[in-house]
């Protein structure tokens, strides 16, 4: 890290802030790279590459087809997505494991084959099990999911991204990533009672909105940072994907230290002590953008329903619910995921349940708890937190994502019908949690949770409003108690949680059955023609937000992860169509028939016609998952033309071989109709020119519209080929 940094502060000549330092140390070329925030790529050589279950499977299947032999950086696959919440932790681990077997079976296989680290189903959530074992400050991670960035709570440069990106670095070439911008967040003051580290991602997100931190990183500093445990940090980190932010970080800490010592990584925390001055910003740093919060005077905050950059504080909260016409009565609280399921996420919420309790009262509404990894969970049960939430009313879920990704079988209401539900997760779209649109989910940090489980209504404030106890006596409910973030005695030390890669992977078979329905070997797209694109028609013109979780949804469709053709049949069935106001209802101009978009995509390509999809602001929020790429492809999607993208699913796009393009004017979206035909003048494509863009109206004279991108040199050679695993392929024939 020291000696390329010496090489890039001798050509920058100026003080860099920590994440910059971060990313220039790991550069493959110090000597020759561009170095220009927003605008340079960066070829970087990260450290560690993590997939969860859900992603891995798509990741894997590419990587076998690359013909590689063995992974040339240490990764790890976490089984976290496939297990489904019902009946409770036991049972529902137990269910998972036959229904998924066939998959995890693919799973272990495979990394025995190449030289990964298997964590099995229940060890726990991808990033508390980072967190807790891998991350580390100063180092640099990739990982298939967006939450990746969790890790810059142990100051770790940790960025989201699709399965490709991880088959690049696996085959021990240089990752790219735009080199970001930076936004500092200077935090003054100390955090105190009901206000918790989650309330400042959530102050945070309603400031920058949920695209303001696209290509940027948002860099931690001030005096308020001392004040924040390493997993409060990891809990700010992890929800700043939630602002399409490309990472999140913190500076090295005391707290940093304390938590590698409690996660028997005191060697690492030492070291990082004798490296302190390299693991924050110079002095004289500059940032795009300087954002100050006072942790003395934040306030909780709620956000929601929908999208989690509605910041409401929870002062204001009751009258929100009111004038919008939120529905007051909360039917569930959920605490965990890999947001906020620390040992101190626990223990507050635990202390605020036992208050409950003390006064002769329990949880109004249905009440889960996610623990994030079995450390926690077995840590949990010896200190006593569990048994507090089970005698509060509360459901102890498996160490999984569970509701968090809409893998959850929700029993207490019907679809369509409106409710609310609170949660300490991070996103709150529509149709999450539980596939009813109808939900309004809001998220706010685990100890408002409790607080409103309690009183089974959104507008209660725990700062101020009275509960009344068995005896029919008022009380106000004491602030969560703070610990030091960590167990007195130490984690529990688990085992059988995860199994390392066998000396000799000759022999190894990766398991898949044929003719299954969960799983099928990829074929390789085709190559570019060479030509211009003619008369595509437009699959679908969306119409506002357009989240990954709209353009391939999660829920029951993570079963069919592995296999391309079938997830297919989810292609957009979320998104709303500019044409009629309507989800997964578009009209075929060859049948003239209104069908569904998966349907009619189909149709258009088993007619040989590619298509086009025109998109709105920030067209692929959300997930890191390729799958929103991969399908469009697969079923015959040449461009996806929008007012602008989220980083990872343009880069998603890219990989696969789709051309993602920005109005080079965002009003032009409008002068496009859902029944005009376009011609996309790919012949020009070259870095930094514009690419024009004709459109042929049903009635009316054609018009040309420009059309702006961010390819490069090497992002250009995997359109052409038609793939990036095209490009790959390749090279090592080549
Ligand atoms: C999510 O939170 O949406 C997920 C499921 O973890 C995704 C990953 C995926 O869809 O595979 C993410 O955030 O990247
Ligand atoms: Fe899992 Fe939810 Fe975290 Fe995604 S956000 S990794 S689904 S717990």
């Amino acid at each position: 890290m020291s000696e390329n940094l010496l090489v890039v502060r001798s050509r920058l000549h100026r003080p860099l802030t920590y994440a910059e330092k971060v990313l220039y140390s790991h550069l493959d070329d110090p000597y020759n790279q561009d170095i220009e925030r927003g605008t340079s790529y960066l070829r970087l050589r990260p450290d560690r590459v993590a997939f969860q279950d859900a992603s891995a499977q798509m990741a894997l299947l590419q990587f076998m087809s690359s013909g590689l032999e063995s992974t040339a950086k240490p990764v790890t696959i976490h089984c976290d997505h496939l297990i489904q919440a019902s009946e409770g932790g036991t049972q529902d681990l137990s269910r998972a494991h036959a229904e998924n077997k066939e998959i995890y079976d693919f799973l272990s296989s495979a990394c025995s084959k190449y030289g990964i680290g298997y964590w099995k189903p229940g060890s726990g959530i991808i990033h508390q099990i980072l967190l807790e074992n891998y991350a580390f400050p100063g180092g640099l991670l990739v990982g298939s999911d967006s939450h990746t960035t969790n890790a810059g709570g142990l100051g770790m440069g940790a960025v989201g991204v699709g399965g490709a990106d991880g088959v690049e670095i696996m085959a021990d070439l240089p990752w790219e990533l735009k080199a970001p911008r930076m936004i500092g967040v200077r935090l003054i003051g100390e955090l105190s009672g009901w206000t918790s580290p989650k309330d400042v991602i959530l102050k945070v997100a309603g400031i920058l909105t949920s695209k303001g931190g696209t290509g940027s990183i948002i860099e931690y500093c001030g005096p308020g940072v001392e004040s924040i445990s390493a997993t409060g940090m990891a809990t700010i980190c992890n929800m700043g994907a939630e602002i399409g932010a490309t990472t999140s970080i913190f500076p090295f800490t005391n707290r940093m230290y304390d938590y590698l010592a409690a996660t028997q990584r005191q060697f690492v925390g030492e070291f990082a002590r004798a490296y302190a001055s390299k693991l924050r910003a110079d002095e004289g740093a500059e940032y795009d953008q300087m954002i100050e919060i006072n942790l003395s005077e934040l306030e909780p905050h709620i956000n929601g329903p929908f999208t989690p950059d509605l910041a409401t504080p929870i002062s204001k909260f009751a009258q929100a619910v009111e004038t919008n016409e939120w529905p007051d009565k909360l039917h569930v609280g959920l605490i965990g995921s890999c947001t906020n399921s620390s040992y101190e996420d626990m223990s507050r919420a635990a202390s605020i349940a036992r208050d409950a309790l003390d006064h002769g009262i329990k949880a109004k509404a249905a009440f889960t708890i996610t623990p994030g990894s079995e450390q926690i969970r077995s840590t949990m049960l010896r200190d006593g937190q569990l048994q507090t939430f089970e005698e509060f009313g509360g459901t102890i879920l498996a160490n999984a994502c569970g509701p968090c990704i809409g893998q959850w079988r929700r029993q207490d209401t019907k679809d369509g019908e409106p409710n609310s539900i609170i949660s300490s997760y991070n996103r709150n779209f529509s149709g999450r949690n539980d596939g009813n649109h109808a939900t309004h989910s809001f998220v706010a940090s685990p100890d408002v949770v409790v607080a409103m489980a309690i009183a089974g209504t959104l507008s209660f404030n725990p700062l101020i409003d009275k509960l009344t106890d068995k005896d029919g006596d008022e009380f106000v409910l004491r602030p969560p108690t703070d610990t030091n973030g960590l167990p007195d005695s130490g984690f529990e030390l688990v085992h059988d949680v995860y199994q390392g890669p066998p000396v000799d992977r000759r022999s190894v078979e990766i398991r898949i059955s044929p003719g299954s329905e969960r799983l099928q070997a990829l074929t390789p797209f085709d190559a570019w023609d060479k030509r211009d694109a003619k008369g595509l028609p437009i699959l679908i013109k969306t119409q506002g937000k357009t989240t990954t979780d709209h353009i391939s949804a999660a829920g029951p469709w993570l079963k069919y992860r592995g296999h391309l053709d079938n997830i297919s049949n989810n292609l957009l069935i979320g998104a709303t169509s500019a044409a009629n106001g309507m989800v997964n209802r578009v009209f075929n101009r060859f049948t003239g028939a209104w069908d569904g978009v998966p349907e009619v995509a189909r149709d258009y390509k088993a007619r040989g016609i590619r298509w086009v999809v025109v998109g709105d602001w920030n067209y692929g929020e959300g997930s890191s998952r390729e799958h929103a790429a991969l399908e469009p492809r697969h079923l015959g999607g040449f461009a996806v033309v929008a007012r602008s993208f989220a980083r990872i699913h343009e880069v998603n796009l890219k990989k696969q071989g789709i051309l993602p393009l920005t109005f080079a004017d965002p009003s032009d979206y409008d002068r496009v109709k859902p029944d005009d035909l376009i011609d996309i003048g790919c012949t020009h494509l070259e870095v930094g020119k514009p690419i024009p863009m004709t459109v042929h109206p049903s009635n009316g004279e054609a018009f040309i519209i420009n059309l702006s991108h961010t390819f490069n040199d090497l992002q250009i050679e995997w359109f052409k080929d038609g793939s990036m695993l095209n490009t790959l392929a390749k090279h090592f024939t080549a």
